[in-house]
């Protein structure tokens, strides 16, 4: 026997494993002998560990660490992956892909520049989508603090925020896409840029986007590039008018004047306070888009 329980619990003679429930006795720990370290409930010996839990160290890096006598078992907390002994930050999807999960979902993660508690975000492939439509059961006629701090529901449709968008991309250089569906299920258009920033609120999250490449023969958020971030009740446009009132295009965006392509419109409007593009060539809108999601990942 490798292990055994200082003081009698339901194992008088101390023989039993070290979970047993003497942990949840008042005055009873369990330990395991030099040598030997707790993994899944029983004593193994410290060279089968692979790695070597140093509970001082442990209690310093960001894992909550329980101590099981002269060991301590730690699990990173959230925003952080790792196996406890050491946790890395979860910084973007990217870190989530890597280190966590390639599974699509909802996950914590804690850009660097953030100086709050981590937030969660929709991850697929390394991509963190920062705008979904797929019904009309969340309004994106917001006003700029409601786009500023996010809304929605990230399992359908949501903004996620101007301000955790930004402090997603400060240290590192983004790919956007932005993903137009005919159906539910297929992405059958794409608009695809290289570099994709959003500035500070200062300025008004003014828009830098890299060189286009997509499936259509036309950039159009060529018309948007640089452009400041409007709402119905911050109107930083290029017009004399707002353009995200509820007249012509009732939601926020990165407005001239007024659009090219419009992806927070009214979802189902066949008009053009729907989600819409203006067809250079045929000076029409198509407002006929049943899905889109806006994503960015690191290069
Ligand atoms: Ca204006």
């Amino acid at each position: 026997m490798n292990c055994s329980c200082q003081t009698t619990c339901d194992d008088p003679e101390g023989l039993h494993g070290c979970f047993k429930s003497c942990n949840d006795e008042p005055g009873y720990t369990c330990v395991c002998p030099d040598g030997f370290q707790i993994r899944d409930g029983a004593c193994i010996p410290l060279e089968e560990c692979g790695v070597t839990i140093r509970p001082q160290e442990s209690f310093r890096h960001n894992a909550t660490c329980q101590k099981q006598g002269q060991s301590s078992s730690c699990e990173c907390k959230e925003g952080y992956w790792g196996n406890g002994t050491t946790c890395e930050v979860i910084t973007n999807c990217q870190d989530v892909y890597n280190g966590l999960s390639t599974e699509e979902g909802i996950y914590s993660i804690h850009p660097h520049s953030w100086a709050h508690e981590p937030f969660q975000v929709y991850c697929k492939g390394g991509w963190m989508l920062f705008q979904r439509r797929v019904d009309a059961s969340v309004s994106f006629f917001n006003d700029w603090i409601t786009y500023r701090d996010g809304f929605g529901d990230l399992n359908s449709s949501f903004w996620l925020g101007n301000e955790r968008n930004m402090s997603y991309q400060l240290r590192e250089i983004i790919n956007s896409e932005l993903n137009l569906f005919n159906t539910t299920n297929d992405a059958s258009e794409y608009l695809h840029y290289n570099l994709f920033r959003i500035s500070s609120e200062a300025t008004k999250y003014e828009i830098t986007l890299g060189s286009y490449t997509g499936s259509f023969d036309y950039d159009y958020m060529d018309y948007h590039r640089d452009m400041k971030f409007s709402t119905y009740d911050q109107d930083n446009d290029l017009v004399l008018q707002n353009c995200a009132i509820s007249e012509f295009n009732p939601g926020g965006w990165w407005f001239n004047g007024c659009h090219a392509i419009m992806l927070n419109g009214i979802y189902g409007d066949p008009w053009d306070t729907g989600i819409c593009l203006f067809q250079r060539n045929t000076l029409e809108y198509n407002c006929s888009v049943v899905a889109v999601n806006m994503k960015i990942k690191p290069l």
